[in-house]
């Protein structure tokens, strides 16, 4: 699947799978080949609503040149007179996040494998000037061989998104970005803490009805581990040394990998059966 021009012509269209950001994302199959993909549909009209076609067409150049397996490819983009349309990588087992919701919390194994997989995209992103600040595990998905997959690299978009991030993800903003603090990529490190803790306990650290308990809970950095579920001494570790409130002494990306609990944990081929 490797050609100039696209368009809508090329491709038979599947089921619905889901509301992206700008757009709708359609299962796809591409006649010639027969490749399976992931179609996101971008209305024009909505996007002069929200800001100019430079910066989308930017971003998608973005994303266009990040190519790493836990990375969801973006292969091709076209549009016609109303639509942009994204050929995106198609993740044929969905979202991590029902995963998650199904099986109420992870295995150690299984939770330092995609946060293993996670450190190896941000460290390819950050080496690639790209900083993600909008990994939730609705961004997260996973394909056939159950190998994690960063789906949306929001880098550059502000306008639309962060309203949804306030209201939508407290949960996982750092203190920084509570504070509205100058940030850098250890945004994302504090990120794979929170992830990780949710991974194990099954509900995000600072959680709490009331957002402005929360927002103090991610000030006071007010970290607890339950008794239960049981969670190993080095798990306890690892977490606690990136919810760390000073960003600079949060472990870097290389410390995540080479940790004792991601190494002991971590399956190497990052591919994990349901
Ligand atoms: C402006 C631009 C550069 C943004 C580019 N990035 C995106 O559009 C990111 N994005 C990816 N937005 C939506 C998606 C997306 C890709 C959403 C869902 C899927 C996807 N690939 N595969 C899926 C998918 N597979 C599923 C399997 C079962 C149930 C639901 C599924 N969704």
């Amino acid at each position: 699947m490797a050609k100039e021009e696209w368009s809508i012509a090329d491709f038979e269209i599947g089921r619905f799978l889901g509301e992206g950001r700008y757009g709708r994302v359609y299962l796809a199959r591409e006649k010639q080949s027969g490749y399976v993909v992931a179609l996101k549909v971008i209305f024009k009209a909505k996007l002069e609503k929200y800001q100019s076609h430079a910066k989308i067409r930017r971003e998608i150049e973005i994303q266009h040149g990040l190519n790493h397996s836990n990375v969801l490819r973006l292969y091709a983009w076209f549009h016609d007179e109303t639509r942009v349309f994204l050929v995106l990588e198609y993740a044929a087992r969905g979202e991590l996040y029902e995963l998650l919701s199904s099986l109420h919390r992870f295995s150690e194994k299984r939770a330092a494998t995609y946060i293993a997989s996670l450190a190896e995209a941000l460290t390819y992103c950050h080496g690639k000037h790209v900083i993600h600040r909008d990994i939730k595990p609705e961004n997260l998905l996973l394909d056939i061989e159950g190998r994690l997959k960063i789906a949306d690299f929001g880098s550059a978009v502000k306008s639309i998104s962060k309203r949804q991030t306030m209201c939508g993800t407290t949960d996982y903003l750092a203190p920084e970005v509570v504070e509205n603090k100058e940030h850098d990529h250890a945004v994302d490190n504090w990120t794979v803490g929170i992830l990780c803790y949710e991974f194990l306990y099954g509900i995000p650290p600072f959680s709490d009805e009331d957002e402005q308990v929360t927002f103090q809970r991610i000030l006071n950095v007010d970290l607890k581990f339950p008794s239960k579920p049981e969670v190993s001494a080095k798990a306890k570790d690892f977490i606690s040394k990136l919810l760390v409130k000073d960003s600079s002494k949060r472990l870097s990306i290389e410390e995540i990998l080479t940790h004792p609990w991601i190494v002991q944990n971590a399956d190497p081929s990052g591919k994990l059966q349901v």
